[in-house]
């Protein structure tokens, strides 16, 4: 098992008092600190967190790892991750503030590294704990699927905190190119996920075919 959190209440508000997105950077080498010592420090909390119910969890920071191209290609190697699990570690990584060889730094999220890493390890399942139990349709009730984003984009509005990185729409837009189904549910159902449930909203990415026909 990998675990990639997010920037809750800390990476988003140091982002956002210095105007860094996933798109637009900052060259300011205190900025980019400031941003990455946040994370680093949530981080700190998650993986002693974790050492005190006894999972050998080690952190990755990948502010020292991965790089965007300038074509907006995301690069994290992946041998870190894949000595750790040969060696029973639980690697614990973060969404975080890289290096972008367009505009100097851009914000790295979690979801993000949940698409790359899961692709280049074969993950055979994804799961988001998020603080809702999935995403709800206009009469509040949680949708079992989605598998594109137009029908679902009137629903996902903007998320009610600090939120750099989309929040649940960027959430979605994100997973839809992870090829294994991403189940995004609530806390009270993380068993349920460990124990193979279709819990909370599954998002399912699938082949659309266009075929075009010419007489010439
Ligand atoms: O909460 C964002 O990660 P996310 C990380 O997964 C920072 O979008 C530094 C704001």
């Amino acid at each position: 098992m990998i675990i990639v959190h997010g920037g809750g209440s800390f990476g988003h508000h140091h982002a956002e008092r210095h105007n860094i997105t996933t798109t637009s950077g900052t060259t300011d080498a205190a900025a980019i600190c400031e941003v990455h010592d946040a994370m680093q420090r949530l981080n700190g909390t998650v993986v002693e967190a974790l050492h005190t119910v006894g999972v050998p969890a080690v952190p990755v920071h990948p502010l020292s790892v991965a790089t965007r191209d300038s074509d907006s290609t995301l690069e994290i190697p992946i041998s870190p991750f894949s000595q750790m699990l040969a060696q029973g570690f639980v690697p614990v990584t973060h969404g975080d503030i890289i290096i972008d060889s367009h505009s100097g730094t851009t914000i790295l999220s979690g979801d993000e590294i949940v698409v790359t890493i899961a692709e280049k390890l074969t993950a055979d399942r994804v799961g988001l704990c998020s603080t809702v139990a999935g995403v709800y349709d206009d009469n509040g009730k949680i949708i079992p699927e989605i598998t594109d984003y137009e029908s679902v984009a009137g629903v996902l509005g903007d998320a009610d905190t600090t939120d750099v990185t989309g929040g649940m729409a960027g959430k979605v837009r994100t997973l839809l190119n992870l090829n294994v189904p991403a189940h995004i549910f609530e806390p009270t159902a993380l068993n349920g996920f460990l124990t193979r449930e279709d819990v909370g909203t599954t998002v399912n990415w699938c082949f659309e075919f266009i075929i075009s026909i010419s007489n010439e």
